[in-house]
């Protein structure tokens, strides 16, 4: 018996070896040859069968929904932006009046040419001189200038022998020029000071053109890169203070009003309390017209004035004068300056007169310089006053 046990475990001995031996053996065969070295090597593939495309659906990675049928999502109305009217920005107001020159002098031409029909006379007559003194007090000089400036010329053509046109002209216009004060300062005080805005305030008759010279000025302002507030203190008509305000829409000025028939002298230390707090360089405080002859209204404006300087003093007081008018500009200036002490003039309308000879009457009247000049409805139809120029544009022709 035990030699059939042992027999039969060396039989599963051998057995086992015998496999271990050949199996092994056979899987070697399966691999390819080693490649040799230096041989070009083709890796043979073995042949696969050509890949079957896969046509089994994957379920998707993320679940979309089906596609929904497009919604026409309603946009929103757009938002309705509110027209502003665009900012103007003048152009800034050195050589003005050069530029409004023909302006000028297309309506002082009549007084231009009487001047140089007379002054081309071969020889001036005692006559002549009188029509030159009749057009001078034509043109609004004033009989006391007018008497002045042909004295001093016909002196001067009688020491020096004028002969010429040119040579009496020439000298005419320095006369009339020597007649403005050249030297008088004519600058306006609208620059800031002790950290406060500059005042200016705008007086004068009905209609003279107040309104439309703060609205110029504040441009002119603005123009040269400064801020400007309006204050509107004619409270007599709303649509005063509406048209103040227009002008500051356009330019980009802030305007103070107050309730119509409210207490204008109220709304102006109201403006120049605005003025103060928002930092504004000028305040420009337009006024009501009124005639120089009704004290009460008078005693407002002087109210007006006071209570305005509770801030601290005004800095300019402009009187508005319209040159068509003429002498009886005179008057009015006076009462003003009487009230609110004018520290400048504005001539406006000069481009519908001939009578640009007011200019030298008020000053010569009142010793106030004319500091600037209107020469039309526009916007930009304002210049400031240069004697030279002024009265080559009045006598006309460049002869
Ligand atoms: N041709 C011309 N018209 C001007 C000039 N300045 C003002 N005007 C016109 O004169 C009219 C009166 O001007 P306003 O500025 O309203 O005068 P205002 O002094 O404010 O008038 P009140 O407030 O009613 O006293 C307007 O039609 C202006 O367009 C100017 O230099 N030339
Ligand atoms: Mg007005």
């Amino acid at each position: 018996m035990e030699y059939v046990v042992a027999a039969v475990i060396l039989l599963v001995v051998l057995i086992v070896g015998a496999v271990g031996l050949v199996v092994p053996k056979m899987r070697r065969r399966d691999l390819p040859p080693p490649p040799t070295a230096g041989s070009t090597t083709t890796l043979e593939r073995p042949p696969t069968a050509p890949e079957a495309p896969v046509e089994e659906e994957l379920p998707p990675l993320i679940e979309r929904p089906e596609p929904a049928a497009p919604v026409v999502v309603e946009e929103p109305p757009a938002p309705v932006v509110e027209e502003k009217p665009a900012l103007e920005r003048p152009e800034p107001s050195a050589g003005r009046l050069v530029r409004l020159r023909a302006r000028l002098a297309r309506s002082q031409s009549a007084f231009g040419r009487g001047l140089l029909s007379v002054l081309s006379r071969d020889h001036l007559e005692e006559e002549d001189w009188e029509e030159i003194e009749e057009s001078l007090i034509t043109a609004d000089v004033g009989i006391e200038a007018t008497q002045v400036i042909v004295e001093r010329l016909r002196e001067r053509v009688r020491i020096l022998g004028t002969k010429t046109v040119a040579e009496v002209r020439a000298q005419l216009v320095e006369e009339l020029v020597a007649a403005l004060e050249p030297d008088m300062d004519r600058s306006l005080k609208t620059a800031p000071h002790d950290g406060r805005p500059a005042v200016v305030l705008v007086v004068g008759v009905n209609g003279a053109g107040k309104t439309t010279t703060c609205g110029k000025i504040g441009r002119v302002l603005i123009g040269d890169g400064g801020t400007v507030l309006f204050g509107a203190a004619d409270t007599f008509r709303a649509a005063a203070a509406d048209q103040i305000q227009t002008w500051g829409e356009r330019v980009g000025a802030e305007t103070v009003r107050g309730p119509e028939g409210g207490d204008p002298a109220s709304v102006a230390f109201d403006a120049v309390k605005r003025g103060i707090d928002t930092n504004v360089d000028t305040v420009l405080i337009d006024t009501a017209g009124r005639l120089q002859n009704k004290v009460g209204l008078m005693d407002e404006l002087g109210k007006v004035k006071r209570v305005v300087e509770k801030h601290g003093p005004v800095d300019e007081t402009l009187l508005v004068l319209d040159a068509t008018t003429g002498q009886n500009g005179l008057e009015q200036a006076r009462v003003f300056t009487e009230v609110v002490d004018v520290t400048g003039v504005v001539l406006t309308k000069l481009d519908g007169t001939a009578k640009g000879g007011i200019v030298i009457a008020v000053q010569r009247k009142l010793g106030i310089p004319v500091k600037l000049v209107g020469l039309g409805e526009g916007p930009d139809d304002m210049a400031p006053f240069e004697p030279a120029a002024f009265v080559e544009a009045l006598v006309g022709g460049d002869a």
